[in-house]
């Protein structure tokens, strides 16, 4: 079976970009793949985190992993940092990579931009230890949104280079983007992606809002003048993200919307939209708060790190015996 491995950092709440992007593409492959899902706490601490609400984040995420429809007896489900062969193998891929490489990655310079004068040292090494986290599990498949694809570009580069150097011991991996979801913007300003760490918080509908809140947010979601929907990103970027997201929920074309909505207001599209946010994200609000008091979350991660780890640590021996290191 293909293995798929993917992860999200517990560094705020999440919203419906980190869902359509990630989270509700990991389900589609629960029954045909090995998959792996892992809370990425360690990428978290690049930029400084409470040490209690990170540690309150991380369940969290874990419990909205199951709510979101994975089963844990089907998915490895663990926290990165119980499985020490991820920051192993990273500091092997910090030896890797280039300067220069790492200086270009986007994410880095919109991070480091954001720091100011003192930039962590771990912003930049950051890409080496996501390429271990999916290296280790000889993933084949990485379910992520648009905004990851330069990382996964620089874990084939990086994989590639180890294979040639030291022989074949990595799978090169690819991305695999959901379509429509891949890229959510922001409600607010719909030429930059919707993120959990925005200020506005009517940019984002997080997994947490309420309905009635829900329902607000999209309602004021920035559109245009020209009164027509169909979508082109380039002109009515704030039409074509709210038909981005219902084509993501509703699995209709864009040319099936424009033909749907043909001669109707952007109030009606509005609607709709939020009716179906609504619909996808309250039962798993409501199942989210179930888990989060059940003792059984404990013993989910306990188990998915020990699987975890015995796949980690096979093959983070191979690149040791490959390069000459003791184990
Ligand atoms: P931040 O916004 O604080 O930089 P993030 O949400 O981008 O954080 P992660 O939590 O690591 O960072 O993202 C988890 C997953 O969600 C990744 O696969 C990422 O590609 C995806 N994702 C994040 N934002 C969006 C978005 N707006 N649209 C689609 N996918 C997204
Ligand atoms: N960098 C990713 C989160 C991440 C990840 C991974 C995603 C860390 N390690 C491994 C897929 C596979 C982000 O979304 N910011």
């Amino acid at each position: 079976m293909d293995v798929i491995f993917s992860g999200i950092q517990p560094s705020g709440n999440l919203t419906l970009g980190n869902y359509l992007g990630a989270l509700k593409s990991f389900l589609r492959f629960q029954d045909t793949h090995e998959c792996y899902y892992c809370v990425v706490n360690q990428h978290a601490i690049t930029v400084p985190q409470d040490p209690k609400e990170l540690r309150r984040r991380t369940t969290e995420l874990a419990a909205l992993y199951i709510a979101a429809g994975l089963d844990p007896e089907k998915v490895t489900l663990f926290v990165q940092s119980e499985v020490p062969e991820h920051v192993q193998l990273g500091w092997i891929m910090t030896t890797l990579a280039y300067v220069g490489e790492m200086e270009r990655m986007t994410q880095y310079k919109d991070k480091a931009k954001k720091a100011g004068e003192s930039i962590p040292y771990g912003l930049m090494a950051y890409p080496c230890l996501m390429v271990a986290d999916i290296l280790l599990y000889q993933a084949k498949l990485v379910p992520v949104g648009e905004d990851q694809r330069q990382h996964i570009e620089i874990t084939r580069t990086l994989a590639e280079r180890f294979n040639y150097r030291y022989g074949e011991v990595f799978t090169i991996p690819e991305m695999f983007a959901p379509e429509g979801g891949a890229r959510v913007m922001s409600l607010q300003n719909p030429t930059s992606k919707m993120s959990k760490s925005d200020d506005n918080q009517m940019a984002s509908i997080y997994l947490g809002d309420e309905d009635d809140m829900i329902v607000k947010k999209i309602k004021r979601a920035q559109t245009d003048s020209d009164g027509e929907i169909r979508y082109d990103k380039e002109n009515k970027p704030g039409v074509s993200n709210l038909l981005s997201i219902h084509a993501a929920l509703s699995g209709r074309t864009f040319d099936q919307l424009a033909a749907d909505y043909a001669g109707q207001g952007y109030g009606t599209l509005k609607a709709d939209v939020a009716d179906l946010v609504v619909g996808e994200l309250r039962p798993i609000r409501e199942r989210y708060r179930e888990l989060l008091d059940s003792p059984e979350l404990q013993r989910i991660l306990d188990d998915g790190a020990a699987k975890a780890q015995a796949k980690a640590s096979a093959t983070y021996r191979k690149a040791c015996e490959a390069m000459g290191l003791q184990r």
